[in-house]
C-alpha cells in the first residue's frame, strides 16, 4: 500500500466509472458546420469492427494502442484491429449478419486511412447518425463524442490528422432510462453507423452557419439570411441568387451577420416546388444551396401555406426498410414519397426521430411538406435534467440542420405523453427553444386525448401552434363512439392535426370487420375514422399510422412476426392493403 491506496494491477477493471472521462469533449449543435456543397471525401467501405459488449475499448483506452511498457516489453492485448471482421460502413448492423440482429451494446469500429493536408485548412469530420452514443478516437487521440441516434455529429481533426491515420470510433446503442428515447418504443432499435462519415476540407477561417428563407409577414418580398463564421471575425459575405439577378453583400461583425434582402422569388407550393441555387462567399469560403421559399402560418384556426388554407394529407413513416434498417438508401426515400402522393398526400409525419436530411431534401424537391420531430416519445425522464439537455440539443440538431428546407414546416417536441408537471415543464422549455431557435416555423407535438373526460385537452397546448392527436378509437379504444363524442366535447382555439389513429392488418388476412387484424377490420376503421374527422372543421390534416409494416420487438403475435402491422402496405412495400385505397380516395378528392 502507497499512501493508503491500493495497489491495482489493471487500472480499468476497478474503474466504474470510465464514461466520466469521455464527457468533457461532446459534439453538440454548437460544434455542427454547414456542409453542404463542400468539398468531401468519404470514409464509408470497409471498416474492422468488433462487438465490445463491455466496454472494453473504452475502459482500456485501445485508442492507445499501448503494445509495449516502459521498458520495451510486449503487453498482451485483447483486440487485433487489423484482424477483425470486416464491415461496410454505413449499415445498421441487425441487418448485415443475422447475429447482430437483436444486438444492443457497444461495437468498436476502426479503420485506417491516408490524407494529404494542405495548409491553412481545416479537417472536420462528420458522422451522419450513429446510434446512439459514439465517441470516436484518431490517432491515439480522444476526438470527442455525440449522444442521440438520430442526428449529426462534427470533429474538429485538424491538429491531430497525419499523413497515415487510425480512427476508431465505439457505437453504443444499449438502451437506457436516461436516454432520448428511453428504453420503451413501438420500433426497433437499430444499432450503428447508419449515416454517411465524410471528411470535409474547410478554409481556417469557415461558414459555421448559413440559413436561408423567406421573410416572416414581409408580403413574400423579403429574404432573411443569417451568417455564423467559425470565429468572431468583422468582414463582409457575399450572398448571390443568379437566378434573380440578386447580388447583396452582408456585413459581419464579431462573426455574425444578418441580412433582409428584398426579393420576389416564385414561391415554393406543393405542385411546383421551386427551388433556387443560393450561394454565400465569405473570405476564402464559399458554400450554396438549393432553397425554396415559402410562408407557413396559422391564423383563425387555419394552417397557411403562403397565406392559402391548406388541408394536411398525410401519413406517418418511419425510416426503416426490411433490407437496410435505418440505413435507407435514397431510391428508398424516393420510394416512401413517391408511395405518399400516390396515396394522395402532400404532407408526411416523419416520426418518431429525425430521418435522413436527405429525406428533406428530396421531399423539397418532390413538393411534400414534412413534419420533423425528435424521440420524446412516452415516459422518458422528465425529471432529469441531463435527459432534457439531451433532448434539447438533439431539438436544435435537427432545426439547425434542416432550416433550409421549405418542405419542413413543423417541428413536433415529442409524442404521446402523460400530461404530468415535469413533463410539462419538459416539453414546453422544448417548444419555448423551437421557437427561438425558428421563428418561421410551427410547434407542434403528437398529444394524447384526456380519456377520463374523452375531451382533447393537454396543458402543452398553450405552448404550441398546431395540436397533434394521437387517438385509437376503433383500435385500442374499441368503443367507435368515443371519438364522435370526443370530437364534440372539444372545442380547441388552435387546428388540430389527427397525427395518429390506424388498425393492424395482417397483409392478405381476410376476415369480417370484426376480425381483428383482418385487412377488412383496418379499412373499416379507417372508414369511420375518415367518415367522422371531415366532418369536424377544426381538423386541419391527418397522419394516419401508417405508410409501411415496420419492424418492432414488441409485437409478438404469430401473424405480426415483431412487425408493427398498422401500415398500408406491407413492410417490403409490395402489397397494399384495403385501407390503402381507401384513404386514397378520401385524398384524392379534396384539392390541394
Ligand atoms: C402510438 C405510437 C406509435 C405506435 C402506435 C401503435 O400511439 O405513437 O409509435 O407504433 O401507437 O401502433 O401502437
Amino acid at each position: 500500500m502507497e499512501n493508503n491506496k491500493p495497489k491495482i494491477y489493471m487500472s480499468d477493471i476497478h474503474l466504474e466509472n470510465y464514461t466520466k472521462q469521455y464527457e468533457e469533449k461532446k459534439s453538440t449543435a454548437e460544434t455542427m458546420i454547414f456542409d453542404y456543397s463542400r468539398q468531401k471525401e468519404s470514409l464509408g467501405g470497409v471498416w474492422k469492427y468488433s462487438v465490445d459488449q463491455y466496454d472494453t475499448c473504452l475502459r482500456q483506452k485501445w485508442f492507445l494502442e499501448k503494445t509495449k511498457d516502459d521498458k520495451g516489453n510486449s503487453l498482451p492485448l485483447d483486440y487485433s484491429f487489423d484482424q477483425w471482421d470486416e464491415m461496410r460502413l454505413p449499415c445498421c448492423w441487425n441487418t448485415i449478419d443475422e447475429k447482430y440482429f437483436l444486438y444492443e451494446g457497444p461495437m468498436v469500429f476502426t479503420r485506417t486511412f491516408s490524407y494529404r493536408k494542405k495548409s491553412n485548412e481545416r479537417l472536420i469530420l462528420k458522422i451522419g447518425a450513429a446510434n446512439y452514443l459514439c465517441r470516436v478516437f484518431l490517432n491515439k487521440e480522444y476526438m470527442g463524442m455525440h449522444r442521440g441516434g438520430s442526428t449529426p455529429s462534427y470533429y474538429d481533426l485538424t491538429d491531430y490528422v497525419l499523413e497515415d491515420n487510425r480512427i476508431i470510433i465505439s457505437v453504443d446503442n444499449t438502451r437506457r432510462p436516461t436516454q432520448v428515447p428511453t428504453e420503451n418504443t413501438d420500433w426497433f432499435n437499430y444499432g450503428g453507423i447508419y449515416r454517411e462519415i465524410e471528411l470535409f476540407r474547410v478554409p481556417e477561417v469557415y461558414i459555421k452557419y448559413f440559413s436561408v428563407g423567406l421573410a416572416k409577414n414581409c408580403s413574400y418580398s423579403k429574404i432573411n439570411v443569417k451568417v455564423k463564421m467559425s470565429c468572431a471575425i468583422d468582414c463582409e459575405a457575399e450572398f448571390t441568387i443568379n437566378e434573380l439577378n440578386l447580388y447583396e453583400k452582408i456585413k459581419i461583425e464579431n462573426g455574425v451577420g444578418e441580412a433582409l434582402i428584398d426579393a420576389k422569388p416564385q414561391l415554393w407550393t406543393t405542385t411546383d416546388p421551386k427551388l433556387f441555387k443560393v450561394k454565400l462567399k465569405c473570405g476564402e469560403d464559399c458554400v450554396e444551396d438549393k432553397v425554396g421559399f415559402r410562408e407557413i402560418s396559422v391564423e383563425n384556426g387555419e394552417i397557411l401555406l403562403n397565406g392559402k388554407s391548406i388541408f394536411l394529407k398525410g401519413v406517418s413513416c418511419h425510416e426503416e426498410s426490411v433490407l437496410n434498417g435505418k440505413a435507407l438508401t435514397d431510391e428508398e426515400r424516393l420510394e416512401n414519397i413517391r408511395l405518399a402522393k400516390e396515396l394522395g398526400c402532400n404532407f408526411m409525419r416523419v416520426a418518431h426521430y429525425p430521418h435522413s436530411e436527405k429525406m428533406a431534401r428530396l421531399a423539397d424537391e418532390q413538393g411534400v411538406l414534412l413534419w420533423e420531430e425528435i424521440p420524446v416519445y412516452w415516459a422518458v425522464q422528465f425529471e432529469n435534467k441531463d435527459t432534457y439537455a439531451d433532448a434539447r440539443n438533439q431539438l436544435e440538431e435537427m432545426i439547425i440542420r434542416d432550416y433550409n428546407r421549405a418542405s419542413v414546416i413543423i417541428w413536433s417536441v415529442g409524442n404521446e405523453n402523460a400530461d404530468t408537471d415535469e413533463r410539462l415543464k419538459f416539453m414546453s422549455g422544448l417548444a419555448k427553444s423551437a421557437r427561438e431557435i425558428d421563428s418561421t416555423r410551427l410547434v407542434s407535438a403528437a398529444c394524447l386525448v384526456d380519456s377520463e373526460k374523452n375531451v382533447i385537452s393537454d396543458r402543452l397546448a398553450d405552448y404550441l401552434d398546431v395540436i397533434g392527436i394521437n387517438e385509437y378509437c376503433g383500435w385500442y379504444t374499441p368503443d367507435f363512439e368515443m371519438l364522435p363524442k370526443l370530437l364534440q366535447n372539444s372545442n380547441p382555439d388552435k387546428p388540430v392535426i389527427i397525427t395518429e389513429f390506424g388498425a393492424d392488418a395482417f397483409p392478405k388476412h381476410h376476415g369480417t370487420i370484426s376480425d381483428k387484424g383482418s385487412e377488412e377490420c383496418q379499412a373499416y376503421v379507417y372508414e369511420c375514422q375518415i367518415n367522422t374527422l371531415k366532418q369536424i372543421s377544426y381538423i386541419k390534416g391527418m397522419t394516419p399510422w401508417i405508410l409501411y409494416d415496420f419492424r418492432c420487438p414488441r409485437r409478438t403475435h404469430y401473424l405480426q412476426k415483431y412487425y408493427n402491422r398498422k401500415g398500408l402496405l406491407s413492410e417490403d412495400k409490395q402489397y397494399r392493403k384495403i385501407a390503402f385505397d381507401v384513404l386514397k380516395e378520401f385524398y384524392d378528392n379534396i384539392e390541394d
